[in-house]
């Protein structure tokens, strides 16, 4: 709800059940991967889809109530469409790849605001016409450089291009200032496509 809504005064309960639901057009799910000896050895099992959610309400409710990454430690928080694991061996995330942001000298608060726009433009699809190959985001809170990585289902380069501009923008908005790189998951490790952070291209 927006300021603007909750000034707005006295409601019927017919318009607080209008404002109650706000469709978000994909239903998301939340992932938490705790980091242990353990989880080295087990990576896939060790990822746990902790809550779903499909309306903008039920965003704020969970993320209201959850600590930002900066002050959960080592940690990897991923918001994924349902029925899509943020695991390269996904049928859906197997064809795809990643487009990484390593965040370093940036100062807590702005990290965690980073995160929160990137999963309003994503909850609220707004990563271009080629956004609906978007598999989902995750957060990877690290001791040194963090990361923030966005991860779509095709690899292709012109899709994947259009989807890393709209995605770099949204971050140099949010106060990054670095390169951004695509990891083809089929490559390896490799970089297959990097977005500089001087210009777009
Ligand atoms: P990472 O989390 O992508 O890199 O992979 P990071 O965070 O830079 O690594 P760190 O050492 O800096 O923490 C770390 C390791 O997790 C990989 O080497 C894999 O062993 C495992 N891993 C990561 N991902 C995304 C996957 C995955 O999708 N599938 C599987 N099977 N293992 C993964």
């Amino acid at each position: 709800m927006t300021a603007e809504e909750s000034d707005a005064g006295e409601q019927t309960p017919q318009s607080k059940e209008v404002q109650a639901s706000h469709p978000l057009q994909n239903t998301w799910c939340f992932w938490v991967l705790i980091h242990s000896s353990s989880a080295k050895d087990n990576w896939q099992h060790s990822q746990k889809n902790v809550h779903s959610f499909s309306t903008v309400e039920d965003f704020w409710r969970l993320f209201n109530n959850i600590k930002t990454p900066s002050k959960l430690g080592v940690i990897d928080c991923s918001v994924f469409k349902k029925d899509v694991a943020p695991a390269w061996e996904d049928e859906t995330c197997k064809n795809g790849g990643r487009w990484i942001a390593k965040i370093d000298r940036m100062k807590p608060q702005d990290f965690d605001q980073l995160w929160v726009n990137l999963l309003l433009t994503l909850i609220g699809e707004n990563l271009g016409p080629q956004g609906s190959i978007v598999c989902g985001a995750v957060v990877s809170a690290r001791n040194k450089a963090s990361k923030v990585a966005l991860w779509i289902s095709d690899r292709s380069e012109d899709k994947a291009m259009a989807v890393g501009e709209a995605y770099h923008k949204m971050l140099k908005d949010a106060g990054f200032n670095g390169d951004l790189h695509f990891e083809d998951f089929a490559g390896g490790a490799k970089s297959a496509f990097t977005l500089k952070a001087s210009k777009d291209k």
